[in-house]
């Protein structure tokens, strides 16, 4: 039987090359975001591979959030993965310098938005007792760079989260996995910086993972035996030695 996986943040970027990945290899999708008409273009170019559910809701709203979640249809209601993707930065300050809506932005969608969404869909994979948990981190969740003070924040929160996850869920048999990423030339950048020029520089003179490189790492952790749990995963290209040392030629 197909597995069911929703993917939030699925409109573009590590989001959305997984959803292309999974529709490959046959897994039925709920994909959620904010931008609806992004959503249904990818969903008529899935649709040719597999089952596509769309979810339209800013993982900010609590009661938008849960509600979406409950109104799932009843063939995509058992939901198997849950890729916990949607996410930015936004700005790059000395904390001295930083703007509050940054800051709130980053904490409610990074880590409050993932976390409303996994209190909607955790109880029926408990009560199944199976389930994955993909919560998307960064290399940023494991040390600090100057002036990424509250975004390091947001994702050394998400891979608290997931620890404790890990352990409260292990009774239940559902695995939970992080996959911290480098560099990933996406949408990424041009939100943090809003669209400024600082955005085409992050990417010049070296070779940045692309979002299919992240994907295809997904499906490889959910693809693995039932007694298999990737649980913290760390990849940088190939360029990048650690948040601060990219090897850039120009
Ligand atoms: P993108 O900007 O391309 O994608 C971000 C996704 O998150 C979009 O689909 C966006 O959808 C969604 N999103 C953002 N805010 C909200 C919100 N309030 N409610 C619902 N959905 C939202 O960036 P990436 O693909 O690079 O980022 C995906 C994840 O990967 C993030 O968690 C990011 O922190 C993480 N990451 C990225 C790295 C990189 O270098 N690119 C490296 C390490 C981690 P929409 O706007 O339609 O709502
Ligand atoms: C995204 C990678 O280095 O911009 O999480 O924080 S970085």
């Amino acid at each position: 039987m197909s597995k069911i996986a929703l993917i939030t943040g699925a409109t573009s970027g590590i989001g959305e090359a997984t959803a292309y990945e999974f529709a490959k290899q046959g897994i039925h999708l709920i994909l959620c975001g904010r931008r609806v008409e992004r959503l249904n273009t990818i969903k008529t170019a899935l649709e040719k591979l597999t089952l596509v559910h769309i979810l339209n809701f800013d993982v900010r709203d609590k009661a938008e959030t849960l509600k979406a979640i409950a109104s799932i249809p009843e063939p995509f209601k058992n939901i198997d993965i849950l890729v916990n993707n949607a996410g930015n930065a936004h700005g790059l300050d000395p904390i001295h310098d930083g703007n509050l809506d940054d800051w709130d932005a980053m904490m409610d969608i990074n880590v409050k938005g993932l976390l409303y969404v996994s209190k909607a869909i955790i109880p029926q994979m408990t009560a199944r007792q199976s389930g994955h948990i993909i919560n998307i981190g960064s290399s940023a969740g494991k040390e600090v760079y100057a002036k990424g003070n509250v975004y390091c924040a947001s994702k050394h929160a998400v891979l608290a989260i997931t620890e404790g996850m890990r352990i409260d869920l292990n009774p239940y048999g559902i695995k939970v996995s992080a996959i911290n990423p480098g560099l990933v030339q996406t949408e990424f950048s041009q939100v943090r910086f809003k669209g400024g020029e600082e955005a085409n520089s992050v990417y010049k003179g070296f070779k940045a993972l692309e979002a299919k490189d992240i994907a295809d790492i997904i499906y490889f952790t959910v693809s693995r035996p039932a007694h298999v749990n990737i649980a913290d995963l760390l990849v940088f290209p190939t360029a990048q030695a650690n948040s601060s040392i990219v090897n850039k030629k120009f």
